[in-house]
């Protein structure tokens, strides 16, 4: 049995930090992940999809995102099943109880676990659902599947931890679920642990939104070997009642689905011209100015340079004064003066006030280098 998981899709978040234009562009490519998992699903033959939530960023969803997340749910053409998040909780008036969602999806809409049976594939999935943006509660606490020899599976979004404002799943519950693998969602980084027999995993958001969610993004493919019955062999009376599972192994296998990626990456000043790729990239990246250099770098003519080689990007000045230049330090002249008080003010500086001297070096510097006669 295989199965595709995917979480945390934040459709139409506003993704405010990027210009209105190209903000327009991300909500219309986010609004593609739905179509681009249907993809997926059909090229790898899953039997089952898990969305543990906040497929919506927020109550605004327009109604195109609606229609598109609907039309390609349907097109995965398997039992889809959502459990909301906490930017997407249901109540009476969310798009999970406001539309009418294809055949094959089923909503969990209950706080408490739920179980789904799935009788084609031998499968329950427990779920629940967030009805407020909070809680405080962990949603598997007391939670144990019984060994029925069907495959139990968990679909929550929730934070694997013991104490929070989303859902904190303490690594105790998840052990004592009994469940051959949970589906969570709600971290945006891809991560996965394992508590007793459970493998617990989070997929990260499928398509990154900011400098916070870095690198490739997608999706996750599960396979689940059939539930092994162990049974106790009575050779002389009736068969025993199987007395439990056995091993269920399960991978989970991270697949890339993002059209973009954002990237923060360091560039030496110096060299940085010949660091800009030849071909546009579809990236979205923050470079990192390094290196060293006596006068402060001119970030919007650099970032004016690197523009039409990303399809974002955006600078930040990293670098630092030349290593040479408090051997100046010890000149008799003004420079000398201003450069040895400097160095006294940088040794007891903490970090703020360090970039502020650094700065007033570079100011200082500029000024006296432009006229004074630094001869010994
Ligand atoms: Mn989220």
């Amino acid at each position: 049995m295989k199965l595709l998981h995917a979480a945390d899709f934040h459709l139409d978040s506003p993704l405010s930090g990027l210009p209105q234009s190209k903000s327009a562009q991300r909500r219309r490519e986010l609004r593609e992940i739905p179509a681009r998992l249907a993809r997926l699903a059909q090229d790898e033959g899953v039997d089952l999809v898990l969305l543990p939530g906040d497929l919506f960023d927020g109550e605004r969803v327009y109604p195109e995102t609606i229609r598109a997340l609907a039309r390609a749910l349907e097109e995965m053409a398997v039992p889809v099943l959502i459990a909301p998040g906490n930017h997407d909780y249901y109540h009476g008036k969310s798009p999970y109880a406001a539309v009418s969602w294809p055949d094959n999806v089923h909503i969990f809409t209950q706080p408490e676990l739920q179980a789904f049976e799935l009788p084609r594939l031998n499968c329950v999935v427990h779920g629940c659902a967030f009805t407020a943006p909070h809680r405080e509660d962990d949603p598997l606490a007391g939670f144990a599947a019984p060994a029925d020899g069907k495959r139990h599976l968990l679909c929550v979004h929730g934070e694997v931890g013991p104490a929070g404002s989303y859902a904190p799943i303490a690594s105790k519950s998840l052990e004592n679920s009994g469940a051959a693998y949970a589906a969570l969602g709600h971290v945006h980084a891809a991560g996965s642990g394992k508590a007793g027999k459970t493998l617990w995993a989070y997929p990260g958001c499928p398509e990154g939104r900011g400098f916070d969610e870095l690198g490739p993004k997608g999706a996750l493919i599960v396979s689940l070997d059939e539930p092994v019955q162990l049974t106790i062999a009575s050779p002389d009376g009736p068969p025993m009642a199987p007395i439990g599972l056995g091993a269920q192994p399960v991978a989970a296998q991270f697949v890339p689905v993002c059209r973009r990626q954002y990237r923060v990456e360091a560039v030496n000043v110096n060299e940085f011209s010949a660091a800009l790729p030849q071909e546009e990239s579809p990236d979205l990246v923050r470079l990192l100015l390094s290196g060293e250099s006596l006068c402060t770098p001119e970030l919007s003519a650099l970032t004016a340079q690197a523009a039409r080689r990303f399809f974002h990007v955006e600078l930040r000045d990293h670098t630092t004064l030349p290593s040479s230049l408090w051997a100046r330090a010890d000149e008799d002249s003004l420079t000398g003066l201003f450069l040895q008080e400097l160095r006294a003010r940088l040794d007891s500086a903490g970090a703020a006030e360090r970039d502020r001297l650094l700065l007033a070096a570079r100011f200082g510097l500029a000024a006296l280098e432009g006229g004074e006669d630094v001869r010994p």
